[in-house]
């Protein structure tokens, strides 16, 4: 087909988009629709709503609307609200730094690997400190995989070792010597009163009294990991959500290789 709708770009279509003043889009360009909900620490009824509303208006979204209230338990209600957000972000501005790698299929990888290093990598990996969460680390790495992307034990070029949850950093170094590992995957989920900031940031200093820093490639993820923060604790790289396995095993390739040919090799 030619001509008509179909031959637009976003940009034909609609002439007022602005990338150093975009506000959310919910039926019209720049009308800022936001849908929000959130719990107030109230007995459900109309004060309630108004209190919403008004915390709405504060925090800066105009008409607001409560389309949804429900007593959640005694004395706490839940809201869905709408309303047009007034503020505006820089698009242009925006830098989020991130792993500079690109993400390949596991055979991909695997040949990699085989011509580049022509040994088995070592892996291992646990959600270590006081954390039991252990489905963020089985999704990179179980041979079954996760949303179809198969996990690091199921790569030809992969020695690997699924420590569990609630390993301690001291067990998880020992190991590390004792492989001889050349990458750790750390995977922290609570976040609560930054106890994985405390956590990861122990796990840098052990590595560093033992003087192994430097020959480990250092990653950390789960959902309140971002690569900017785990650089700043001295990790290689962090992996966020929807990461997977495909891309750490990419980046370990690529980061091993990058090693290797700067003589940075263990
Ligand atoms: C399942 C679950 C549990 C299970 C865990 C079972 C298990 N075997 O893992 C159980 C019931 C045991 C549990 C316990 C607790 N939980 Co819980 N739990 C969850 C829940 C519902 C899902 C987490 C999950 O499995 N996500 C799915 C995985 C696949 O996603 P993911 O972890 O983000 O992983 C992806 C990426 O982040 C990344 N990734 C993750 N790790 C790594 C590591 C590396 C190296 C890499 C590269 C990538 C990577 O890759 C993955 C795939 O994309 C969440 C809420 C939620 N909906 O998220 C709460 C949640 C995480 N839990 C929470 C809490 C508070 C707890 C408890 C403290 C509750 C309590 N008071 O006892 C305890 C923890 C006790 C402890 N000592 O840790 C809070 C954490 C809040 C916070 N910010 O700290 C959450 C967010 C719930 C909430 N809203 O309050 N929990």
């Amino acid at each position: 087909m030619s001509g008509g709708l179909y031959s637009m770009s976003s940009k034909d279509f609609d002439k007022t988009l602005n990338l150093k003043a975009i506000k959310p889009y919910g039926d019209t360009m720049n009308d800022g629709k936001t849908q929000l909900s959130f719990t107030l620490p109230v007995p459900y009824g109309d004060e309630a709503s108004e209190a919403a509303k008004q915390l709405m208006k504060k925090m800066g979204f105009e008409n607001p609307q409560v389309v949804y209230s429900k007593e959640l338990t005694k004395g706490f209600t839940y809201f869905v609200c709408y309303g047009s957000c007034t503020h505006t972000v820089d698009y242009t501005t925006i830098h989020v730094p991130k792993v500079e790698s690109t993400t390949w299929s596991m055979k991909e990888t695997d040949e990699y690997i085989k011509e580049h290093i022509g040994r088995k990598i070592v892996i291992i990996g646990a959600s270590t400190g006081t954390d039991a969460h252990t489905v963020g680390i089985d999704a990179i790495m179980n041979m079954k995989g996760f949303a179809g992307h198969y996990g690091l034990e199921r790569y030809k070029m992969f020695e690997t070792l699924n420590m569990g949850s609630q390993v301690l950093n001291e067990d998880f170094v020992a190991k590390a010597i004792e492989m001889n590992a050349d990458v750790l995957l750390v995977s922290q989920t609570v976040t609560q009163k930054d106890i994985h900031i405390k956590n990861l940031t122990e796990l840098v200093e052990i590595l560093e009294a033992e003087g192994i820093r430097d020959k480990v490639i250092l990653i950390a993820g789960g959902p309140r990991i971002s690569h900017e923060l785990v650089k700043e604790l001295g990790y290689d790289a962090g992996f966020g959500p929807n990461s997977y396995a495909d891309d750490v095993a990419s980046y370990v390739a690529q980061e091993m290789v990058r090693r290797i040919e700067g003589g940075n090799e263990k």
